[in-house]
């Protein structure tokens, strides 16, 4: 299996390459090892069919029926998209397009954001990859597929143990029509905290290079600073900027006047004099109400020249209605996900806003009966993902008053069970909103509303109220992520910070006022693609580099289960999950052309240092692996 590595490749032969062609084509550089893929594979499959999955109930793997895949003729030429309109007008080009459509244009978040805010970011790559093609054909009117950053990063390596840029590497070469679209964050890039600039610079530019093209950049402090490096890279990269603005508060309620229509105004304004290409009004919450939704569109139309990209999360069930109003205001483009992937905590429904918008004057650009063929593959493949849904079955309205993001809703109820508070979710939601109030009404969205979510379990989970903090807070521990906040490491927010909290919190700890990349040391590739190259003992792609440098414990992680199971991201996703069932038989195609049958015979009994025999047929021939029962 090992015969087509890089000495062999005529590319590699003749002398054409740079380092791209390692993270173009790692599978190249895969060198014999003493175990074969077989094996490792057969290793991954014994252990989750005796231990489980990590985070989900362990139980016998459910059979499901083959997801419904559109039956579409492949061979046809593809029609051309967006991705052809910006290769040929570049990125103004292409915001010069926009403005001259009269339809509403839809960006599709099923490959992320959906997936990310109802099923935990657990949608695996097998799963995109088996309907790709079929989706560059039959959304080929889409203004772009998001599709990468945000979350996706690093769930990808620490839990889906996949690689995510092979996913982005190879669903660009499946959908070459149309623009691929990531959540970029700015100054924390797909993190949690602040990078150094080069490390900044360095992710936009391999991003580009592997396949994006827009890139949605925000501060989750709207703090213009933090977005300044990334919206100067993507600039100078040839891509597209995307700068966003996140909305927060109400601008219909008078008595909430720290976030203004004003104030969103002069941020546009502001953005706009940055560089930004598409000006995106980001509502990570599903807070902008439909009147909101008109008045600030409109406002923000007189007020830039750009087009305008509108983004929500349908939590309160007033998603289509708020679209429709941003649409009369003249909205250019909506994020919607394939009906069965919409709703809730996700966005709305592209097949719904089709329908709604029928008759209206301005039609919503998109093949409605493909969109259904889609939602059915969609609806079969959600299933496998189950164990992650949020438990969340109905619009929640309260959204408007605790303001909590809809990718953090079922993760900080995670952690509430994990503190022993799932008991007590209600007051941690509440708690959540006092927080924000406490710390000065901040913009809650990654990485600030991580802090503002630490700070309520904290509070919750130790009987503290705003009162007690201020009086008693010299004597309180507390969490790091807050610390770090206070300090000035994840920007600054509106307004400032309250004064006398920051003193409590800090303590001697003296805070920052400067961007943090400013301060950061730059990330030393030489020294980190040393140091990995030991430790891997084979070539380190640039890929690999900045993944480290993001992620250094996870990543490490990653290749010790890469070495151990190999590339499990080729297992279809209830063998990844569950394992197999006695006497099953699975096909796995481990490359182009190359497929293992493999058949679980038995399982046999724990030895005394707990370790069991698992008996498979590799390609019918008998094969033994040992695992280590840790139930
Ligand atoms: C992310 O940063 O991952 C988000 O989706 C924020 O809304
Ligand atoms: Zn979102």
């Amino acid at each position: 299996p090992f015969l087509e590595n890089v000495v062999k490749h005529p590319k590699f032969i003749k002398g054409e390459f740079d380092t791209s062609f390692i993270d173009t084509t790692p599978e190249l550089f895969l060198f014999p090892v003493r175990q074969d893929r077989g094996t490792k594979l057969l290793s991954y499959i014994g252990n989750v069919t005796v231990n489980g999955f990590p985070g989900i109930e362990k139980k016998k793997k459910p059979i499901h029926a083959a997801p419904r895949k559109p039956e579409i003729d492949l061979s046809t030429t593809l029609p051309p998209g967006t991705k052809q309109i910006f290769d040929e007008r570049g990125a103004d080009g292409l915001a010069a397009w926009i403005h001259e459509q009269e339809d509403v244009l839809l960006t599709d978040t099923t490959f992320r954001d959906a997936h990310q805010s109802l099923l935990a970011t657990r949608l695996r790559s097998h799963d995109m990859f088996e309907v790709g093609k079929e989706t560059a054909r039959l959304q080929h009117d889409l203004f772009s597929m998001e599709m990468w950053g945000g979350a996706t990063f690093d769930v990808s390596y620490r839990f889906l143990k996949e690689d995510p840029w092979q996913r982005l590497i190879k669903l660009r070469e499946q959908m070459p029509n149309v623009l691929l679209q990531m959540l970029f964050r700015g100054a924390n890039a797909v993190g949690y905290k602040n990078y150094p600039d080069n490390v900044i610079r360095d992710f936009v530019q391999k991003s580009g290079e592997a396949g994006i093209d827009v890139f949605r950049i925000f501060d989750s402090l709207n703090w213009i600073k933090g977005m300044e490096v990334a919206i100067d890279e993507v600039r100078q990269s040839g891509k597209i900027a995307e700068a966003a603005i996140c909305y927060t508060g109400d601008i219909l309620d008078p008595s909430r006047d720290k976030y203004t229509v004003q104030y969103y105004k002069d941020m546009a304004k502001e953005l706009e004099a940055s560089g930004a290409h598409i000006l995106a009004i980001k509502d990570m919450a599903g807070l902008l109400k439909p009147e909101a939704a008109y008045r600030l569109v409109s406002e923000l139309k007189d007020t830039v020249s750009l087009p305008i990209h509108l983004h929500t999360h349908d939590t309160s069930g007033n998603g289509i209605y708020m679209y429709s109003k941003a649409i009369q205001a003249g909205v250019d483009i909506v994020d919607t996900a394939l009906g069965t992937m919409a709703g809730l905590t996700s966005q709305p429904s592209a097949n719904s806003l089709y329908y709604a918008m029928n008759g209206s004057g301005r039609e919503v650009r998109m093949d409605i009966q493909a969109a259904e063929k889609l939602s059915h593959y969609w609806e079969d493949v959600r299933k496998y993902y189950g164990d992650f849904e949020s438990g969340m079955n109905s619009p929640h309205s309260e959204i408007y008053v605790h303001e909590m993001p809809g990718g953090q809703y079922s993760n900080l109820q995670q952690q509430a069970k994990a503190v022993g508070l799932g008991m007590r979710w209600e007051n941690v939601k509440e708690m959540y909103s006092r927080v924000n109030m406490l710390f000065g009404d901040v913009v809650k969205v990654t990485p600030s509303s991580k802090v503002v979510g630490d700070m309520a379990l904290f509070m919750v989970q130790n009987d503290l109220d705003e009162k007690t903090v201020i009086t008693r807070g010299e004597s309180i521990d507390f969490p790091e992520s807050v610390i770090e906040f206070f300090e000035g490491y994840i920007g600054q927010p509106h307004g400032g910070f309250p004064e006398k909290l920051q003193k409590v919190i800090l303590k001697e700890r003296k805070p920052i006022t400067v961007r943090p990349g400013e301060l950061l040391e730059p990330a030393d590739f030489d020294e980190i693609g040393k140091m990995l190259f030991e430790k891997l003992d084979r070539p380190v792609t640039s890929h690999e580099l900045l993944a480290y440098a993001l992620y250094p414990k996870v990543f490490e992680e990653y290749t010790l289960t890469n070495k151990t199971f190999g590339d499990v991201s080729v297992l279809d996703t209830l063998t990844f999950l569950y394992g197999m069932r006695l006497g099953e038989e699975i096909e796995v195609e481990i490359q182009k052309g190359k497929t293992l049958i493999i058949k679980l015979v038995s399982i046999g009994e724990p030895q005394k240092d707990g370790t069991r025999s698992i008996y498979f047929e590799l390609n019918g021939q008998p094969r033994e692996v040992s695992i280590t029962d840790m139930t």
